[in-house]
Parts: structure tokens; sequence; C-alpha cells
């Protein structure tokens, strides 16, 4: 069949981020290539209100884009078509109309902004052996998942990372696809990005994007970084900006913990946040009984129904422990934390919050709510003053040494746990 020109879009565009003359501006892949590769983007603007469209670039091969040396206070939408060799698709809906002031993080961010790893692409499953196309290399980590190795695609020399996976039952291959079809949903710089996979025998490897910073709060940990208020709202926007993302498609994550949150450079505080095994699509009714008891929602707990603000309890409890490095339901056993979360006990008690601003705790205790119902959604926490507010928060350090004794008591745990999964599946041979 001849190609044909691609589809839009699959959503409507949206702005990642505002500064008084910049916006950067995010958009999903199209849902059909027409049967040639999208080789890039056509992006316009047109002032609000008009249909005066003008073309910012037609040459952007990420998702994202940041349309510079705009003019403080217009208000602007914005369209995004999908270009492949045929040409052009029709153009995604319009944005919602954005005003070019400064918001979250604006003026003081140095950083680049978000990229994708690479352009959205059509992933198949292959059968070979991922060594014909990859050349493993340094162990990056390992979990209950299986482990994580850098590797080198030798047709481009690029590097990915490849999570070897061993599935011995059908049922387990059923979940590793089922993560994959996940994951080919979630494009978005905020999401680690599946690139490749890989299925022979019992063994399946899923080559995903490369990121070199670290767990989250290893780094912040660390000596060379000095941890501020201003800091936690940064990482706190960006959770909640891939939170959103997964929430617009009606994906609940349901493990989120400091553990999944990566950063993506060992000098840079962008973060990704990784690990769609237990990931799922919404349905009415839907149950689970999974996640790590720290961070788990008293529904979860109470095997009650979920939905998407389930997420958002979890991430209202890395809030309170990337500020604190408390755990707020934390208990001596796994019984009387669940117990603690059920009770929503948990408290401001601790002098180390005695610095720690009210807009901060004010965010906090909106998603530290029993009804999921109650509970500020990520849209809604986006729009939440200590977010929006990043020029106000705080800079003054924050005291580390407590976090430093969470990252290391849950290192132990994390080992522990390891050697009892290894022990499960010993005594299963
Ligand atoms: C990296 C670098 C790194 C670890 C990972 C990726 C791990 C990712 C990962 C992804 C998953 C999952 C578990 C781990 O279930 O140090 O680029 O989907």
């Amino acid at each position: 069949m001849p190609a044909e020109v691609p589809e839009p879009p699959a959503d409507t565009p949206f702005a990642s981020k505002v500064t008084k003359d910049s916006v950067t501006l995010v958009w999903a892949g199209t849902t059909y290539d027409g049967g040639a590769a999208v080789t890039g983007y056509h992006v316009e603007m047109a002032p609000a209100g008009t249909t005066s469209w003008k073309t910012v670039t037609k040459d952007v091969f990420s998702t994202n884009y940041t349309i510079k040396n705009l003019k403080e206070n217009d208000k602007l939408i914005f369209r995004v078509s999908c270009l492949n060799s045929v040409g052009s698709s029709k153009p995604s809906d319009v944005s919602e109309p954005i005003a070019v002031v400064e918001s979250a993080g604006g003026e003081d961010e140095l950083e680049e902004p978000d990229e994708m790893a690479f352009q959205p692409r059509q992933i198949e499953f292959k059968t070979t052996n991922v060594k014909q196309f990859y050349e493993i290399k340094d162990e990056l980590g390992r979990g209950k998942f299986g482990t994580v190795n850098k590797c080198l695609e030798k047709s481009s020399k690029r590097v990915f990372a490849a999570k070897f996976i061993k599935a011995e039952q059908p049922a387990d291959k059923k979940e590793v696809e089922h993560e994959i079809d996940i994951m080919k949903k979630l494009q978005h710089p905020k999401l680690l990005q599946l690139y490749d996979c890989f299925g022979a025998g019992n063994n399946m490897v899923i080559i995903l994007e490369l990121v070199s910073g670290g767990e989250l709060f290893e780094r912040v940990i660390d000596e060379e970084f000095d941890l501020t208020e201003k800091d936690c709202v940064m990482f706190m926007t960006q959770i909640c900006e891939g939170m959103q993302f997964m929430h617009d498609k009606k994906i609940i994550h349901l493990d989120m913990k400091p553990e999944n949150i990566l950063c993506v450079r060992k000098n840079s505080n962008k973060i990704k946040i990784i690990d769609f095994g237990l990931a799922q699509e919404f349905k009415d009714g839907l149950k689970v009984s999974c996640g790590t008891p720290e961070f788990l929602a008293p529904e979860v707990v109470t095997f009650d129904p979920v939905n998407v603000n389930t997420d958002m309890w979890s991430v209202g409890v890395i809030a309170y422990v990337l500020l604190s490095g408390l755990s707020p339901f934390m208990g001596d056993s796994e019984g009387e934390t669940m117990t603690n979360i059920l009770k929503v006990e948990w408290d401001w008690d601790d002098e180390c919050f005695d610095d720690i601003s009210d807009a901060s705790k004010n965010f906090i205790e909106s998603l530290l709510k029993k009804e999921k119902e109650d509970r500020n959604s990520a849209s809604q926490c986006l729009q939440h003053d200590w977010l929006i507010k990043a020029g106000a928060a705080s800079s003054k350090a924050i005291s580390k040494a407590k976090l430093k004794k969470y990252v290391i008591r849950r290192k132990w745990q994390k080992g522990i746990n390891a050697v009892r999964a290894m022990i499960r599946v010993k005594s299963i041979v």
C-alpha cells in the first residue's frame, strides 16, 4: 500500500513552561504515521482569538519546542502537524490560549529545555536476539524486575538502557507485554521512554532511554547538592507534569516512590519517572493490591477502587519525605504502617518542619486525604501556589541528615527484598 500523510498529534499541545518571553510547548506523537516514519513536526502560532497562523518551525524532531523572543503579556495559541516523506498531517487541535508571563521556575532556571530522547517511533516486538542489534555494557541497577544494563545500538552508535526480564511463565510474558503497551502510550519528556523490545524464549528485553543521574533522593543527599525548598518545588513540578500526562491518558502508575524518580544527569535537576510495571489503565471499579507499603494510598490498603488520584497520595508522601527525610506513615512493621495509613495518622510535629513553608504544607495536606475524590489532581497541583510561585520558595538549605538516613534505610530494605525474591525463586525451582 502506498504511504500517506500521517495522522495529526494524538492530543492538544500544551505549555509545559512559560517565561516572560518564551513558551515551551509539548505535544503527543502521531496515532498513525501513514506508513512512512514521521520525520518531524510543524509548529504554528497565532494571536489568541485569531486564525492568523504563522510557522514557528518545521524543523523539530522531538515532541517539544521552546518558542523564544516572545512579547511579554501576549496571548497565543499553538497547533502542531506531523510530517513524513509524503507530506503534512492535518493540524492538531488548537492549544488553550497561553499568556506569555513569568511562571514557576522561569527566571532562574538555567537548564536547557526538556528534550525527548528520540523522536516518536513505531515499536515492534522482535524475536531476534537483542545482541544482534545492541552491544550490552555495564550494569546500571537491578531490582525485582530484573537487571538494567547500559547498551549501544550498533547501527546508530547511540546508548540506551536495556532492561532484562526473565519471563518463565506465559503470564509473566503477558505482564511485560502489558508494560510495553502502556509505555507506548506514554510519550512525554518526564516519563522514561521506550525505544525497542525483544522477546526470545524466556528472556525479554526492553530498550529504554538512558539516563545517568541516578535516583533523585541519592542525588540530593550528595554533599555537593544544597537542597532547598526551591529545588523541591522544581522536582515536584516535574513529577506532577509526568503525572498529569499519564492521568490525562487515564493511566495510573500505582508505584510512585522515590526509587522510581531518576535524574537525567548527575549535574541536572531534570527528572524522569520510571517503572510502569504496575501501571494500569483506569476502569471503573479497578482494584489493585500492589505497591510499596510506605507509599500506599488507603484505598489500596483496603482493596477498594482506585483512580488517578491514588497516585497523587503517593506524590504527597514523596513530597513529605523529600522536605523532611521522615516517612509520614512509617510504623515498626508493615501492619503498623498500614494502620497509620488507614487512620491517616500523620503530622507536622517534628521540629524539622519549623522552617518549611505553609505553602508546601498546604500542598501536601491537599494530597494526604483519605478520600481520593478530595485530593488535588496533578493539574490542580500544578496550579497550587507552592509550585506556581516557585520564585517565592526559600533558597535556604534544608537539613539533609534525616533524608540521608532514610535513603540508607531504603537501600537496605531494597537489598532484603531482592534476597527474599531470590529465595522465593529458589523455592519455586
Ligand atoms: C535507565 C537508567 C537506570 C535505570 C533504568 C533506566 C531503569 C529503568 C526501569 C524501567 C522500568 C522498570 C524498572 C526500571 O520497570 O539507571 O535509563 O520500566
